[in-house]
């Protein structure tokens, strides 16, 4: 599989999130890219794009605010990686805050999500891995490409981080891909956690369809969105396809899930597909409850591949670091060989 992923990823390095109550290490550790790219064969460093395909998708004031918020941290007198404590609640008037634990409160929607010193670089190598692995597939050299983006995208939406993400790498790769003439384009959305991001992005967009299979936010992260009568609005009405599953979800409902997803993505007439592909549904993840197999990630890309669509797959999720390679492996086999 073609396979692209820059240096900077590893930069990235948020040292503890605050969750449940307390302090603890942070789950989405540099340790997870070495874990893959050792169970990868060569993978080539993405074509730097610019900011104009990030652009595309996120406000010019969020990408502002992520190159500048760890300097204003430091500048505020902190140690460490920078965390908001303070959230507005819905939508309040927009504001031109000046203190950094406003403006982190302003953009971000969690407490599980810091930005550190290598933050910026590691997302926007992430976001380049992206738009290279669309650009290879658009330029027909491959039909299948991987971006082993890290950090994940899936949770940032248009103007806000969240859920581990900052830069919408999904997203930002439909979009290249409509631009690139590979559209209408489907984002398939296989992580354990609801995309609440990339269905914020498209939500009134009616030329691109987002399935997302993921537990149920009745029980899990993110809570807000991800219900299964979260269809789009506007234009954007039934281009939005959730299926909510259970703790405990094990292969033989997950496939039926997946089969129903990929139905969808055909009657909507998808001539490209970008999967947003977590790790953290298998059975041994630390942070997740579903019970999917490595063989299972096989199977899931061999029937992701059975739809015949140019596909690029971007990395989400996935927090059993000794187990990561070895999923993604399995994953990316399925892929090829359907
Ligand atoms: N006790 C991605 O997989 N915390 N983000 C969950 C569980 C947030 C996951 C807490 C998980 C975010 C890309
Ligand atoms: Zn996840």
């Amino acid at each position: 599989m073609l396979t692209f992923c820059s240096p900077a990823q590893i930069t990235h390095a948020p040292t503890h999130e605050l969750v449940n109550g307390a302090r603890e290490e942070h789950a989405e550790t540099p340790a997870r890219l070495a874990n893959m790219l050792a169970q990868m064969g060569a993978v080539r460093k993405p074509t730097d794009h610019g900011l104009a395909p990030i652009h595309a998708v996120h406000d010019p004031d969020y990408i502002a605010f992520l190159q500048s918020a760890h300097d204003a941290w430091v500048a505020a007198g902190r140690d460490g990686d920078a965390i908001g404590y303070a959230f507005p609640v819905r939508g309040r008037r927009p504001l031109s805050l000046e203190r950094i634990d406003g403006k982190l409160g302003q953009y971000g929607f969690d407490t599980v999500t810091p930005i550190a010193a290598g933050t910026w670089d590691a997302a926007y190598g992430a976001a380049q891995s992206a738009v290279s692995a669309v650009a290879a597939v658009a330029a027909g050299e491959a039909h299948q490409a991987f971006a082993l983006c890290r950090p994940p995208g899936h949770h940032a939406g248009a103007d806000y981080f969240g859920g581990y993400c900052y830069l919408n790498n999904a997203a930002i790769a439909a979009r290249a891909a409509a631009a690139q003439g590979l559209g209408p384009v489907a984002v398939l959305d296989v992580d354990y956690h609801h995309g609440n991001g990339t269905q914020d992005i498209f939500y009134e967009d009616g030329a691109v369809f987002v399935a997302s299979i993921h537990a149920d936010p009745r029980t899990d992260f993110p809570y807000f969105w991800g219900h299964a009568d979260e269809r789009g609005v506007g234009a954007g009405e039934g281009a939005t396809f959730n299926q909510p599953l259970p703790r405990g979800t094990r292969w033989d409902t997950y496939e039926g899930a997946l089969g129903k997803a990929l139905e969808a993505v055909s009657a909507f007439g998808a001539r490209a597909l970008i999967v947003s592909y977590g790790a953290d549904t298998f059975a041994e993840d630390p942070i997740s409850q579903f019970a999917l197999t490595t063989d299972d990630m096989q199977r899931m890309g061999a029937q992701i591949a059975a739809l015949g669509l140019p596909t690029v797959a971007v990395m989400e999720g996935g927090y059993n670091v000794a187990e990561l390679g070895r999923n993604v492996a399995a994953f990316i086999a399925g892929l090829e060989r359907a």
